[in-house]
């Protein structure tokens, strides 16, 4: 409880600077070394999150984190919690989202000893992260916790860990609070917009790559006039198709993975590639072979809100050090001596074909017309999560993102993060549609917090694709060693009943023609609800099946 006397806890002062920095959601998994932060949470305006595990805690700090741009932020307690929590702040390292993370630390007069659950977490985390402290000193809980803002929210965004020892949260203090941090926007100059417009101006078959962090429902609609106004096809980098509405003439595909060939052959044959945002990691540059490395062969553009991104992999001819949000408003007042034209209406036309209609596939559920159901069913600002497996690709290829933060999946191409995404999603926006995809094995990663969704009275739904195995690793089983199984086979629970144990709603699908059915009474249930979707295991991939896969691997090996 606060006293009277204008003294805080430190643990009171830091639970203030969150709400100072605008944070309303925190999540966690309590631990016996943050209690004076967990009796902080009492009397404050925090929504709080109490999560099973601490990866799900971390997950939803990140989604959120993800889809506002701002640090989301979560409570783990030392060891076992920290190290749990450390998948998602993998997560937030690969996918450049903004998280700060708070540990739980042994008193500050055992350090060292290896007491109870201690890590040394400068050295545990420091490689995966922005920043990772500790703080010793209480007066200096509002310095530490604005720069660990400030660090995750800017330039390329990651995450921060702060670890808190336990006596230095309980001691009190009187402390001025910092101010609320800024998200620092970094600005082209003229000059480099002046030579983008030469170069662009220059070329007869320029294409956008849409992807990383630092974007906005504003920045997307910028960029989405300016290539229609010139006719410029886009596409985005892996789990970013939210980057631009794919029903826009404009649209070229997805380049992740299992892309259109013909999106990789206009790609290849680009005369121009304007690459922002991302990183161009190894999806994008499918495994580094589409552009030259360290020089791309055509003219490439390169715009990054990270310094040290810039010449990492790719010597650019032009490279810009810039946030999307700043670079995308600057197209606007963009100036040519020669107007630019591209082949929007061909490479849109490529991607209709490629994506249109399902793909035939095996077996009596089409995962195919289960997401061309979905994406003519659901309202354009749905939200889909999902996490990894192969199941993805039939979202990837399907589905028709229309806004910007409606796909909450991790580009790391982490399995577990579904769930907790949508738990997140929910929290964030409750009247929005919230639907999880997960594969069998995706989903029992994290499913447990499906509890937390219940606890909550979160409606969404998740779906399942049962196929009985972990798909991807037997694929690429099939390729390299055919027909030699060794640990991808999965014998599930009854996921449906599974559901009903948790409180929420539960139902199992055999036939495609069932699911619009099933899917609306998951709706109308209100509840958290779980639809399983039998999929063949045959049906690997929207255009091949195991056993091809095998038969042209053992072709190929001579067997
Ligand atoms: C946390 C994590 N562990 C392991 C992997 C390796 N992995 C990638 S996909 C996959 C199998 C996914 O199985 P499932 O969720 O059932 O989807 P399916 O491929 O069967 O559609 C595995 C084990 C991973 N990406 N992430
Ligand atoms: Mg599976």
């Amino acid at each position: 409880m606060r006293a009277k006397d204008n003294m805080r806890t430190a643990a009171e002062v830091l639970v203030d600077q969150l709400q100072i920095h605008g944070v309303k959601h925190v999540f966690c998994v309590p631990g016996e070394s943050y209690l004076a932060v967990l009796d902080a949470f009492h009397d404050s305006d925090l929504t709080v999150t109490v999560c099973r595990q601490e990866a799900g805690a971390c997950m939803m700090a990140e989604a959120i984190g993800k889809v506002t741009g701002r640090p989301g932020v979560c409570f783990v307690t030392r060891g076992p919690g920290a190290t749990n929590a450390s998948h998602g702040i993998h997560i937030a390292r690969q996918d450049s989202s903004p998280v700060v993370m708070f540990v739980g630390q042994v008193a500050r007069d055992m350090r060292e000893r290896e007491a109870f659950q201690e890590v040394d977490y400068g050295a545990f985390f420091g490689p995966m992260t922005k920043w990772a402290a500790e703080i010793s000193d209480p007066a200096r809980v509002p310095e530490i916790v604005s720069r660990a803002f400030y660090t995750a929210a800017n330039g390329r965004p990651g995450p921060v860990v702060i670890s808190l020892p336990e006596d230095m949260l309980v001691e009190r203090i009187a402390a001025a609070d910092a101010p609320p941090f800024t998200v620092v926007e970094t600005s082209p100059g003229a000059a480099e917009m002046e030579k983008f417009a030469a170069m662009l101006g220059a070329a007869r078959a320029p294409i956008m790559l849409l992807g990383g962090s630092r974007w906005s429902q504003a920045a997307c609609d910028n960029v989405a006039r300016f290539a229609q106004k010139y006719s410029i096809p886009v596409c985005t980098t892996f789990r970013r198709g939210h980057l631009f509405d794919q029903t826009h003439f404009c649209y070229a595909g997805d380049l992740g993975i299992g892309p259109n060939p013909k999106l990789l052959a206009r790609i290849k044959s680009a005369d121009l590639v304007i690459a922002v945002g991302g990183r161009i990691g190894e999806l994008p540059s499918q495994s580094y072979t589409l552009f030259d490395i360290p020089h791309p062969q055509m003219p490439f553009v390169h715009v990054h809100p990270g310094a040290e991104e810039l010449g990492r992999v790719y010597s650019a001819h032009l490279a810009i050090h810039a946030t999307p949000v700043a670079f995308a408003a600057a197209l606007e007042s963009l100036k040519f001596s020669r107007a630019p034209a591209g082949d929007a209406t061909a490479a849109h036309a490529d991607y209709l074909e490629w994506t249109e209609k399902p793909t035939e596939q095996p077996g009596s559920v089409n995962l195919g017309a289960v997401m061309v159901w979905l994406r003519d069913y659901l309202p354009p600002d749905a939200i889909l999560c999902n996490g990894a497996g192969n199941y993805a690709a039939w979202i990837h290829r399907f589905f028709r993102f229309r806004r910007f933060g409606s796909h909450v999946a991790p580009a790391s191409g982490s399995m577990g993060y579904g769930v907790p995404a949508a738990v997140a999603m929910k929290r964030l926006y409750p009247e929005r549609e919230i639907v999880c995809l997960a594969g069998d094995g995706d989903f029992l990663m994290n499913g447990q917090e499906f509890a937390t969704a219940v606890q909550y009275n979160l409606p969404f739904i998740t779906v399942i694709v049962d196929n009985g195995m972990y798909g991807t690793i037997r694929m690429h089983q099939e390729r390299d060693y055919p027909g030699r199984i060794s640990a991808t086979e999965l014998r599930n629970p009854d996921f449906a009943a599974y559901a009903r144990a948790f409180g929420g709603f539960g139902v199992s699908v055999e036939r495609t023609e069932d699911f619009p059915a099933a899917f609306k009474q998951a709706q109308a249930s209100g509840k958290p609800a779980i639809v399983r979707l039998a999929v063949d295991p045959e049906a690997i991939t929207p255009t091949t099946t195991i056993s091809k896969i095998r038969a042209k691997s053992l072709a190929e090996k001579g067997g």
